[in-house]
């Protein structure tokens, strides 16, 4: 079967979170809780469903990345993710994404049907990761984040968020060349939420091109539901899906090639709209 053109120039593809933890910040607990067995069916049923609303990929996270979270055990991770990808691959003709930073977890996903890693540490938090992506020819999401989720919200600093993040991006990038990995297998991903001021996040979504022209990469923005919504609407986690919509738009609008959303439906209407406004204004030669 052709591969499906995803992360290319020119459409927007829609990647569905489904979150199989106890602690994600807006969708932990629905199907894993502390201490009781993974609920694999209830998880499969709900990523059907994103796939029926139009998601082009569906990506799979055993491990909160939420600001204060702390890492957990990789068997831990694998006891979530494995038993779900391997029925999703079964039930669906979906791509479907790991988000893991660990390579032992990359590698039993890939095992399991998956052929995306999405690595929000930018192969920060583990350089092997990188080999187990080239070895599999699998594409790779590389996200920018300084440091560990368990701090990074402590005390971020940059003198130019645009400037920093795309520099760092692109060495992410050099670095999974260097392991092997084909360069137009990568993605990356400015990491909205991950170490970063609200004007930080701003920044680089308003500003999503530029840094597409500056790594020379697709680009994977996930602004779904994160804390600056809430800061800009006050609205908590669970109503922030107009919020989302709106910054799903603007990325889009600005240049982004792919969104990490988790009101797909909602998020569909949102970047056709943005995406037939992107090609006005290119027919426009603005
Ligand atoms: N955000 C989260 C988790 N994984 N992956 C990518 N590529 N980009 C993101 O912005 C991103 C991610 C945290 O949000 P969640 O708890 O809603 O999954």
């Amino acid at each position: 079967m052709a591969e499906a053109p995803l992360f290319q120039r020119g459409g927007v593809t829609i990647v569905a979170v489904l979150n199989v933890t106890p602690d994600s910040f807006s969708d932990g607990g629905r199907f894993v809780q502390a201490g009781r067995a993974l609920d694999r069916d209830a998880a499969v049923a709900e990523a059907l469903a994103l796939a029926r609303a139009g998601a082009d990929v569906l990506d799979v996270g055993g491990e909160s990345t939420r600001p204060g979270a702390h890492e957990i055990p990789a068997d831990e991770e694998i006891a979530r993710v494995v038993p779900v990808l391997e029925a999703l691959a079964k039930a669906s003709r979906v791509p479907l994404a790991i988000d893991t930073r660990k390579a032992v977890v990359a590698e039993a996903a890939l095992a399991a049907g998956a052929t995306i890693v999405n690595d929000v540490s930018g192969l920060r938090h583990d350089p092997a990761l990188a080999g187990v992506v080239a070895r599999a020819g699998a594409r790779l999401v590389l996200g920018h984040l300084r440091g560990e989720p368990a701090t990074m919200q402590d005390d971020p600093r940059f003198e130019d968020a645009l400037a920093e993040v795309a520099r760092e991006l692109a060495a992410s990038a050099a670095q999974a060349e260097a392991a092997g990995v084909a360069r137009e297998r990568l993605v990356v991903d400015p990491g909205i939420g991950f170490g970063k001021r609200l004007e930080d996040n701003l920044a680089l979504l308003a500003n999503v091109g530029e840094l597409r022209r500056r790594v020379g990469l697709p680009v994977l923005v996930g602004a779904s539901r994160k804390s600056f919504l809430g800061r800009l609407t006050g609205e908590p986690p669970g109503r922030r899906d107009p919020a989302s919509h709106a910054a799903a738009a603007v990325a889009v609008f600005a240049g982004a090639d792919a969104v990490r959303v988790h009101d797909v439906a909602g998020a569909r209407v949102a970047v056709t709209v943005a995406l037939a406004l992107r090609q006005a204004r290119r027919e426009a030669g603005a």
